[in-house]
């Protein structure tokens, strides 16, 4: 494997390549062209400029996240084709400078879900958590104002101001898709852009709905080990993969997360790795990598991972707040760096302990 850090961009990080370059292990980096929105065709000057900015600091780009998915296309109104067209496009510069890990997400109108972005611990950390009667008191608007409200001044992935500025136009043109209709246009959507992949070896790596449950009312699909692999075999094809996220498979107690790590062999194109402190099944937050602050077993998920020869990139997934760091929540430097070194070790021991040197 191939241990990252996410990274959104020297315009819009706090942490800096610098600082993840100390990181021990991280010799490569997620990241995205933050600033492009979903449906437009990414520039080849400014993935090159991207490039160029990660290599002149000591590291790679790994991969993607995320190449964002358009609404017609996860609605399928007749215009998708022109947004399948740039996200074909996009793939095809990606390709060109070799870059072979896109992840995505077919959420409806929101990405992940979560009700404070600071709950506080008794450690004095700060993290991001969720409890559903929260969410079925208030109304998608209240949340997005409220998330906004929250971020230390950062654009979250997945909440920027434009989108949230149609809220309530998007939920109007959802309201005939269901289940079996984003099935669907999922599957449309991947038929189409599968040439390109083979031809530039993408691998597409579709990241978890969070919670993997219906939020407002929305439909969510990718969310346990029936509906993923219902996904991996209607379009059979190695390059149409998923991110296996433990943070968001794990919302659902009845997941099985190293289970639908071992069904899922050959499929893993990415790997977020993190863990939840549940206090009741609606109520999580987000712990500290390490098992015991949380309700995972870490060492299983590493060693399932292990055992499929998983060989992609991994990074820790959001991490606390902590030693005063101000930074996007979920995504400040210490505790991911922390996380990444902790992984990193069960890494290490679990090679050894294979025979591996
Ligand atoms: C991420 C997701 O921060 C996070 O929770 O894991 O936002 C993820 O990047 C997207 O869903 C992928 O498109
Ligand atoms: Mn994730």
């Amino acid at each position: 494997m191939e241990m990252t850090l996410r990274w959104y961009g020297s315009k819009f990080d706090s942490v800096t390549l610098e600082q993840i370059r100390q990181v021990p292990g991280v010799k490569s980096i997620i990241t995205t062209l933050y600033d492009t929105k979903p449906g437009e065709a990414w520039k080849l000057e400014d993935i090159r400029a991207l490039k160029a900015e990660v290599e002149a600091a000591g590291l790679k780009i790994a991969g993607i996240e995320s190449v964002n998915i358009h609404d017609a296309i996860k609605i399928g109104t007749p215009d998708r084709e022109e947004y399948i067209e740039n996200y074909i496009t996009t793939l095809e510069r990606l390709g060109q400078e070799d870059i072979h890990m896109v992840c995505y997400n077919f959420m409806p109108v929101f990405d992940w879900t979560r009700t404070e972005l600071a709950r506080k611990r008794p450690d004095g950390s700060t993290v991001l958590a969720y409890n559903q009667a929260a969410v079925d008191a208030i109304n998608p608007e209240e949340m997005f104002n409220s998330i906004n409200g929250d971020s230390n001044g950062f654009v979250m992935p997945g909440w920027e101001p434009e989108r949230m500025a149609r809220v309530k136009e998007l939920f109007e043109m959802y309201k005939d898709v269901d289940d079996e209709k984003l099935f669907e246009n999922l599957k449309y959507f991947l038929e189409r852009i599968m040439p390109t992949c083979d031809k530039y070896d993408i691998n597409m790596a579709i990241h978890p709905d969070d919670p993997a449950w219906s939020v407002f009312g929305l439909p969510r699909i990718i969310i346990n080990k029936e509906n993923i692999l219902r996904m991996m075999k209607m379009v059979d094809n190695p390059h149409n993969g998923v991110t296996f996220c433990s943070g968001s498979y794990g919302t659902n107690l009845e997941n099985n997360l190293p289970d639908m790590i071992r069904s899922l062999k050959g499929r893993i194109h990415f790997a977020h790795v993190r863990n939840l402190k549940f206090n009741s099944p609606t109520d999580f937050e987000e712990s500290a990598h390490l098992s015991s602050d949380g309700s995972f077993d870490m060492y299983e998920l590493m060693k399932a991972l292990y055992d499929i020869g998983f060989d992609g990139p991994i990074r820790p997934d959001h991490g606390r707040m902590i030693w005063g760091e101000v930074a996007m929540p979920g995504y400040g430097l210490y505790d991911r760096a922390l996380g990444a070194a902790y992984l990193n070790g069960l890494w290490e021991a679990i090679c050894k302990s294979e025979g591996q040197k």
